[in-house]
């Protein structure tokens, strides 16, 4: 039995995605649950469960997720208008744990967020 993620399985393209990026450190496909017209999860190829376990060595890469998603939102039409989410543990909402920023745009946000 895999002890994978959902997420390192699409990284190990064990199960499909729609990916719409990739480079060396991180891989990024739509939500199979779109809240928005874009709705695409970004996901460092590091396995890391949630944000609260990164540290300082990991400064880096987290700066590179938020940049290629801004990347990834200006590609999509969205470079304008667009909100990045990370839900922190279950309690607020986290369903999947490997860390991953939702990058939504296409409609309008409330704030504060619900
Ligand atoms: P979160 O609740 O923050 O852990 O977000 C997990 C997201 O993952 C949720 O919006 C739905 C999405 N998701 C769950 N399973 C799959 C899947 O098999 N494929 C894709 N593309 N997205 C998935």
């Amino acid at each position: 039995m895999s002890d994978k993620t959902l997420f390192e399985k699409i990284i190990a393209r064990e199960i499909p995605a729609d990916i719409v990026f990739e480079d060396d450190q991180c891989i990024a496909f739509r939500d199979i649950n779109p809240q928005a017209p874009m709705h695409i999860l970004v996901c460092p190829k590091k396995p890391m469960p949630m944000l609260s376990d990164a540290t300082p060595a990991d400064n880096a890469l987290l700066g590179h997720l938020l940049v290629t998603s801004a990347t990834i939102a200006a590609s999509q039409g969205y470079g304008d208008a667009f909100r990045v989410a990370i839900n922190n543990g279950a309690a607020v909402g986290q369903s999947v744990f490997h860390l991953h920023l939702h990058v939504l745009g296409g409609r309008r946000f409330s704030w504060p967020p619900g």
